[in-house]
Parts: C-alpha cells; structure tokens; sequence
C-alpha cells in the first residue's frame, strides 16, 4: 500500500515539525523512527478495559481500540488526546476529542503523549455511567 505508507511517512514528518516547535525544556523528545509500544483497550457492553492505562510521557505508543461489542461505541479523551501530539497514524479519525469505533473493529493510533492524569470515556447517553469510563496516567 504505497499511498498509505507515504502518508504515514508524511504524518510522521508533521509530527516531528510539530514536536520540534514546542521549547525542549518542556516536552521530552521523542524519535520518529524509535519502535512504539503497543498498547490494547477493549470496549464492551459496558466496560473499558483496562481502566486505568499507564503510559510514559514522549514514548511512542501503538494504540489499538477495539469495539468487542455488538453496538457503537466510542473512545472520548478530549485532554488525552489534545496532550499527544499528533496521533501520528489516522490523526483524522479524532474528532474532537473523540473516535468512534463501529461494533467488532478497531481502530490503531500511534501518538506520544505528554505527562498527565487524563479522563477517557464512552460518550453515548448512559454508557459512561453503565460503566464506560477510566483514566489514562501519562508518567513524566
Ligand atoms: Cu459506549
């Protein structure tokens, strides 16, 4: 698939222009080319899974979102998101803060988020209080 590969390889360009603009002092450094960890989150009727996600801050993470479930669910993590500059891969499946995620797929991101305590849920009317719900900790 060349046409996704240099658009990956574009996507990962941007990303390093967009870490190369903020003061070094702030935000860790990250490697493009450096290998990312993956990580897993399942979304069921209705439960997030893990709930709590540890995650290094500028460690490049392969995040993989599946939707176990016969419904749509979604993954809303507005400040998670707006902290990780650039989903690197498939930025444009974020939609404000938000991807959602049709019943019995998943959707990859790769991103490299900044240290923080981040707030995830399903956004869908009662999915969150039914359970949907978890934190994302970002270590310094
Ligand atoms: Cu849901």
């Amino acid at each position: 698939m060349p046409r996704l590969n240099s658009r990956l390889a574009l996507s990962a360009i941007a990303g390093a222009a967009i870490w190369a603009s903020f003061p070094s002092a702030a935000v860790p450094t990250i490697s493009v080319m450096g290998s990312a960890r993956p990580v897993g989150l399942r979304l069921t009727d209705f439960d997030i899974a893990p709930e709590i996600v540890h995650l290094r801050a500028g460690q490049r993470v392969l995040l993989r979102i599946t939707n176990d479930s016969p419904l749509p669910h979604n993954l809303t993590a507005p400040e998670f998101f707006a902290a990780s500059l650039a989903p690197v891969a498939e930025a444009s499946s974020v939609r404000q803060g938000r991807i959602a995620i049709s019943p019995r797929k998943s959707v990859t991101l790769v991103l490299a988020p900044r240290a923080g305590r981040y707030a995830m849920k399903c956004s869908h009317p009662l999915h969150r209080m039914l359970g949907m719900s978890g934190t994302i900790v970002v270590e310094p």
